[in-house]
């Protein structure tokens, strides 16, 4: 039992987590630049104006921007055939609405592609991790308007045309079936809700159904429009998807749990991905439509260009399940943008994300079951505080455990006769988290000396996980 040969190990980052420099060299302000830390395990806090005196950990990050050729190498080091990252659509065209490309901002990719590419590891870019610029949001509701796509596409096909026969892996929107719940739609397609409540959440929720799936109609076709111009621009380029996947099960084997369950699969787990990976809208959705009164507007051609713009693989995040019941006893548990109710047979991170790695064997079956197309795990890790020991290090055994528990449950899953071709950890650096805003929650392998107080001086430190992951890499998985 092992995994292929040239399997692809790695590591991954989105640039607004990690890149800093937030307006420098002529980038604009995406989504991700207007939240503030929150307070740890809370959600980060929303400001439609920047606060003056306020710390906004993101905008600093940890200054990837000035120091990426270190951390390649480090990457480099631990032996990464691939490294997973994002290109900062406002580094390209700040407001989104710009006739011709931000140069200082594609030189910086530039160099760093040439420096994965100077180590051998194969780069693999999410368009959009996040990332919609803000005026793209404040005129248009990011992808609720149709004029959105057209925007993208100059962005997504500026890339393309500058990165052909140079980047082979290339993935259209970050978690897009975040898109399905109010908290997570801002965030992933830039449909802000009401911003005069913007105190307390990640983003002010959006809660119009028809609004959200308006939204995603859109940002199906603007996947599917990549995928075909992206071909055109280079036949060798092969394009994903990219779902949140977490697992969920029936709480009880009363029948009312498992047809809920079977529903929250459809909407949350499916949903997106049968539309990028089949090339249509699945018949479920039109019950699920008429029920929320939900009326899509297409226009003529998009059924075509679904078709047509179908990924070549399928990838996801997964870092936790849920259960579903209709009972009443049922205890809440949040994960990142989602909810769920507890599984009593798992344990929690410190951040309440329930740890569960047979379910992501259980997931890819079901994945390979249903498209048959390659995979990639492209986000997989734990969040921790992680301590340095007395001898300067962090022995951060607790992470080695859970990667490697689910390191092994993907191999059961290769065994089982899955099509898995990848494996890019979250966080391969420690950088700013998505949902709370702070760095106090670590998933690296490499420590970076960087503190929510605004303490710290960035320099990198290889943690006890660091020599593990080498070691993973070196024997190909056999070694965990
Ligand atoms: C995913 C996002 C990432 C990342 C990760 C961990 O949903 O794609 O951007 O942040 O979750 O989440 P968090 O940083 O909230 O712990």
């Amino acid at each position: 039992m092992s995994f292929p040969k040239g399997f692809l190990w790695g590591g991954a980052t989105a640039a607004n987590q990690l890149e800093g420099a937030w307006n420098e060299d002529g980038k604009g302000v995406s989504i991700s630049d207007i939240s503030t830390g929150g307070s740890a395990k809370q959600s980060k806090r929303f400001t439609p104006v920047f606060e003056e005196g306020t710390y906004y950990p993101s905008h600093v990050a940890i200054d990837h921007y000035h120091r990426y050729k270190e951390d390649i190498k480090l990457f480099a080091e631990m032996g990464f055939k691939v490294y997973r990252f994002s290109i900062n659509w406002t580094r390209i065209y700040p407001t989104g609405f710009e006739d011709e490309p931000n140069e200082k901002g594609l030189a910086f990719y530039d160099d760093l592609i040439d420096e994965c590419n100077k180590y051998n590891i194969e780069p693999l870019i999410t368009l959009c991790h996040y990332e919609i610029p803000f005026e793209i949001v404040k005129k248009y509701k990011g992808f609720a308007s149709r004029e959105t796509i057209d925007l993208f596409m100059k962005y997504a096909t500026t890339v393309f045309e500058r990165y052909k026969g140079k980047v082979k892996y290339w993935l259209t929107f970050n978690e897009i079936n975040n898109g399905t719940n109010p908290v997570g739609g801002p965030l992933a397609l830039g449909v802000l809700g009401d911003t005069e409540n913007a105190s307390e959440f990640i983003h002010p929720v959006n809660d119009d159904p028809e609004v959200r799936f308006q939204a995603l109609h859109h940002t199906f076709v603007a996947s599917a429009l990549a995928v075909i111009i992206g071909h055109q621009i280079d036949p060798n380029f092969k394009i994903g998807c990219m779902q949140i996947m977490a697992t969920s099960y029936a709480l009880t084997p009363d029948p009312k749990d498992q047809i809920l369950n079977q529903q929250h699969n459809h909407i949350m787990n499916w949903f997106c991905s049968d539309v990028q990976c089949r090339g249509a809208y699945p018949r479920y959705m039109n019950r699920y439509f008429k029920e929320h009164n939900i009326n899509i507007k297409m226009l003529p051609g998009d059924t075509e260009i679904l078709r047509d713009g179908h990924v070549d693989f399928y990838t996801c995040s997964y870092y936790m399940s849920f259960c579903q019941t209709t009972h009443d006893n049922r205890e809440e548990v949040a994960g990142n943008m989602m909810g769920g109710t507890a599984n009593p047979y798992l344990k929690a991170s410190d951040w309440g994300w329930q740890i569960d790695p047979i379910g992501l064997r259980y997931a890819l079956n079901e994945i390979y079951d249903r498209y048959q197309m390659p995979i990639m795990v492209v986000e997989n890790g734990l969040g921790a505080y992680d301590e340095k020991g007395e001898d300067g290090m962090v022995h951060d055994t607790y992470r080695i455990d859970y990667l490697r528990q689910h390191i092994e449950q993907m191999k059961e899953a290769v065994e089982d006769g899955v099509d898995l071709i990848g494996y890019t950890s979250w966080g391969c650096i420690d950088l700013v988290s998505a949902s709370t805003g702070e760095y106090a929650k670590r998933y690296g392998y490499i420590y970076v000396n960087k503190f929510d107080d605004g303490s710290g001086d960035f320099s990198r430190e290889r943690k006890e996980s660091f020599y593990w992951y080498k070691k993973v890499i070196e024997t190909n998985g056999e070694d965990l």
